[in-house]
Formats: structure tokens, C-alpha cells, sequence
């Protein structure tokens, strides 16, 4: 078995109290990846210094070991607040209206990419699979092969892949998708995401695709293929068995007596759409008088890219929502909305996912979406709740049972959740049921061994 070397903008590995807070999809993901392969994780600190050394923090944290390098400010501002969150973020979620172009921008994603470059460089050996994730990341693999590095690089993006038509609006995209081509591997969640990549090669680099979906380019071979990914499984059935999601979900029951209870977790981003999701809720409250004082949306929202303008506005702008509807529908001993932003231990939100009639998850684009894979895995199988799901997350191709909604429309989210409330045991039993399988059978193992597998498969560079 090959050594595998991730690189990823943040390494984060959990501590042995679990990994509380707001820890993301990628995070969760490779995690339960890193914990079975040997090898190393290599990326950003989070940290700053004052003047880049290339000095490398080693660390071995039960089987995985990390290896960290500190930024400078101006690298942070640029790279990760500016490219990757300002730029590349936004237009990946077809949000052309909060894309911004920066030169400054493009030039700290290029320094920084060489820096990682650079970095991860004395690490590799000679049979090493090595494998980059997301946006952050997308010319390292042509920096690596400009340092000479020979062994099998593949490429997973977290994020959709947009259509050409939008991509078109960026600087030099040409120059940043042609650097992707010296991968070996290119991974997406779904078809859909690669079906707009190769449209983008076909139609603006001129490349022929080959039947297999791979395409030759400068004398070699990159293939790009769908590598959904999953949740791990066996680990998030068993915390929400423990004592700490027990006592949260009786906590969580208690406190909503006999209402039905919604729940949608989300980091705070616009790409949730977290604010139509409120707007659909109002809605609801409206148009069913009669069944509003017996509903209550949990809302969890941790913070995050706290440093960019636009997601200070959506802070600001849910805050207000969140206030009016709660002010419009609210009576003394009841709140529509509660809406929390802070992050929860692993094992907690299990158990609030349990107690939940609804998980309600209405992204106006993601690339996945692990939330409704963890909602459907959490729930009691002898009474399931029902799972309310953006048709626009790459999620809805693998779970066609669940309520499958168009997020920018208050009245179809509405009458999910008045259909949803309503909903006899029978189906929501068979509805679970189909769910539950394809989570646990399309879980975040099967995805980590068929990239690893399909990389590994792949002639060496000779
Ligand atoms: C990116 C892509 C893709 C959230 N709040 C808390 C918490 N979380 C955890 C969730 C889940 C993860 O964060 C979020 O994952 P998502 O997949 O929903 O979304 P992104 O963070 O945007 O992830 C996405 C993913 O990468 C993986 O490829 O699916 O499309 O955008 O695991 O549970 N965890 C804890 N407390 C919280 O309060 N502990």
C-alpha cells in the first residue's frame, strides 16, 4: 500500500474531547480518511507570522501526522480571504454578483500555492500517492511537477464546478484550468460538476474528451471522474448513541414540549440559503395560522470566513430576518425561531438531529452536503423525521426520498413542511429506510478507496 500525502488549505485533526466546534465537511471527511491510511497531512496552521520561513510543525496525533507552516498576513488576506473565499468561493457557487477580482488577489493564490509547493516538497517520496483537496489548492499539482515531482497527484474539489458560461468571468481562466490538467486524478462530488468541467475543456481549451471521460494533454493522461462523498458512518451512528447526544436530545425535547421541531445546521454562508430558508418558514407561519403555534426552527449557524465583507453581511442580514419573523409570529411563551450562532460538539448535534421532526437543508448550491447525510444517519428507524432537501445540492442526486425542494421558492419549501408534518409513519418509514441505505453504503470509506484506488491505478509519470 502507497504512503498518502493530503495537502489541504487547513489541516485540523480532532483532540482527544472530540472534535467540538465548528468543524467543516472537508475536516470531518478526511479525518476519518487519514485515520486508517498512514501517511501525512500537510497544510496552513491558521497561524500568522510575521515573515514566511518554510519551517515546518511535525506532529503525530494517534495514526495521523500533521505537518504545518504559518502564513503571512498579507498571504492570508490574499490567498484565503481574497482568491479563495472572494473569488473562487462565490464564483463556484454561481454567484457572479459577490465575485470579486483582485490582481493582488491571483497574485497571493500563486505565491502561496508555491509556498505549499515548496513545502510539502521534501516530504514526498518516491512512491507516495499524493492527494490535494478544494479550490484553495487548484495549480499545486502543476507547481509540484514544475519541481520535478513524479509520483501520482490527484485533485478532489469540495465544491461544485460551474458552468462555463460563468467561468468565463474570471481572469485567467484559461491559465487556471490548464495548470489542473497535470493532475493524474480529478475528483468531483457529482456528475453533474464534472459534466460542466469537461464542457469547459471541450468548448473553451478545445481538448478532445476521450470515451473514459480522461483527456491527453502535453503527452499525458488526466482523468476526471464523480467521487460522491459520504459521511463515516459506523462513527456518527455510534455518537448518536452515546450518553452526551442522549442527554442532548432529551435536553433539546424537553425544552420543545409538544411542538414539532425543525432543525437546519449550517456554517453561516450565503451558499445555504439560510435567509430564503427563514422567508420559507415566515411563509409557512402565514399561510398555516393554525398549526404555527406548533412548530419551532432550530437554527445552528457557527461563524465562519468571519474576515470577508459578504459574510458579515449575511450575519447581519439573518440577524434582522430572524428578528422580524420571530417579532411578527412570537408570543410570551413561544419563539419561532431560535436561532443559535455558535457551534455544537459532534455527539450533541447528533443528538439534536434525533430530536428533530424536520432537518431542513435548502443550500441554493453546495457541492455535496454532509448535514443531510448526518440527519438521515441520526434518526430512530422506528420513527424516523423526514429529511427537506435543496434539489441544488449535489446530495439530491443520491437522495431522490427525501422532499427534494427549489430553495428560492417560499411556497414549495412551505408545503414541504406542512406535507412533511404530516406525513404517516408508514412512509416516513419507507422513505428512511431508502435514505439510510444509500448513506450507509455510499459512506465516506467507499469514497476515500475509490479515489485512492482510481489514483493509484494511473500509469507514473514516466
Ligand atoms: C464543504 C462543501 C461538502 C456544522 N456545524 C457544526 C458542525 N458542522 C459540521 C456538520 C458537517 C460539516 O460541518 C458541514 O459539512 P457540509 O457538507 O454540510 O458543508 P461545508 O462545510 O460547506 O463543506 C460541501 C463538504 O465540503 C465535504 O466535501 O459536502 O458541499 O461545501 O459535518 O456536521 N460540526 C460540529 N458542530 C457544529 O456546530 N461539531
Amino acid at each position: 500500500m502507497s504512503r498518502l500525502i493530503v495537502v489541504s488549505n487547513r489541516v485540523s485533526v480532532p483532540n482527544s474531547q472530540g472534535a467540538a466546534g465548528a468543524q467543516g465537511g472537508l475536516a470531518v471527511a478526511l479525518n476519518a480518511a487519514l485515520r486508517e491510511h498512514r501517511g501525512i497531512w500537510f497544510g496552513w496552521s491558521g497561524q500568522e507570522t510575521e515573515e514566511f520561513t518554510g519551517h515546518l510543525d511535525m506532529q503525530r496525533n494517534d495514526d495521523v501526522t500533521t505537518a504545518t507552516i504559518d502564513l503571512e498576513p498579507q498571504d492570508i488576506d490574499e490567498y484565503y480571504n481574497g482568491y479563495a473565499n472572494r473569488t473562487l468561493w462565490p464564483l463556484f457557487h454561481y454567484r457572479i454578483d459577490l465575485t470579486e477580482y483582485d490582481r493582488s488577489f491571483g497574485e497571493g493564490y500563486q505565491r502561496v500555492n508555491n509556498r505549499f509547493a515548496d513545502s510539502v516538497l521534501p516530504l514526498i517520496e518516491p512512491d507516495d500517492l499524493v492527494w490535494v483537496h478544494d479550490y484553495h489548492l487548484l495549480p499545486l499539482g502543476s507547481l509540484l511537477r514544475a519541481k520535478g515531482v513524479t509520483n501520482r497527484i490527484g485533485l478532489f474539489l469540495h465544491t461544485p464546478w460551474p458552468p462555463a458560461r460563468l467561468l468565463v468571468s474570471l481572469p485567467n481562466h484559461e491559465q487556471l484550468v490548464t495548470s489542473m490538467l497535470q493532475y493524474d486524478l480529478i475528483g468531483f462530488q457529482t456528475h453533474e460538476w464534472l459534466e460542466s468541467f469537461l464542457h469547459y475543456i471541450e468548448k473553451e481549451l478545445g481538448l478532445t474528451i476521450n470515451p473514459d471521460g480522461s483527456i491527453d494533454y502535453e503527452g499525458r493522461n488526466v482523468q476526471a471522474q464523480a467521487f460522491p462523498i459520504g459521511i463515516d458512518f459506523d462513527e456518527f451512528v455510534e455518537g448518536a448513541q452515546s450518553a452526551a447526544a442522549r442527554e442532548a436530545h432529551d435536553r433539546l425535547r424537553a425544552s420543545a414540549g409538544d411542538r414539532k421541531m425543525l432543525i437546519g445546521v449550517d456554517r453561516l454562508d450565503y451558499s445555504k440559503g439560510l435567509g430564503e430558508r427563514f422567508d420559507s418558514f415566515g411563509r409557512f407561519l402565514t399561510d398555516n395560522p393554525e398549526m404555527a403555534k406548533d412548530v419551532v426552527l432550530l437554527q445552528i449557524a457557527p461563524p465562519s470566513r468571519e474576515l470577508v465583507a459578504s459574510y458579515q453581511q449575511i450575519r447581519h442580514d439573518l440577524e434582522r430576518k430572524a428578528g422580524h419573523i420571530n417579532g411578527a409570529h412570537a408570543d410570551v411563551a413561544w419563539v419561532p425561531i431560535r436561532y443559535v450562532n455558535r457551534g455544537y460538539p459532534r455527539d450533541e448535534l447528533a443528538g439534536f438531529y434525533r430530536a428533530a421532526d424536520i432537518g431542513i437543508v435548502t443550500p441554493l448550491r453546495d457541492g455535496m452536503n454532509l448535514v443531510a447525510k448526518e440527519y438521515v444517519a441520526a434518526q430512530d428507524p422506528d420513527n424516523p423525521g423526514v429529511l427537506i432537501l435543496s434539489q441544488f445540492a449535489g446530495a439530491a442526486l443520491q437522495m431522490a426520498d427525501a422532499l427534494l425542494v427549489n430553495p428560492h421558492s417560499a411556497e414549495d419549501v412551505s408545503e414541504a413542511i406542512k406535507r412533511a408534518l404530516a406525513m404517516p409513519l408508514a412512509e416516513r418509514k419507507r422513505r428512511h429506510k431508502a435514505l439510510l441505505k444509500s448513506v450507509r453504503e455510499e459512506n465516506v470509506a467507499r469514497w476515500r478507496e475509490d479515489f485512492v484506488n482510481a489514483l493509484y491505478s494511473k500509469e507514473k509519470v514516466a
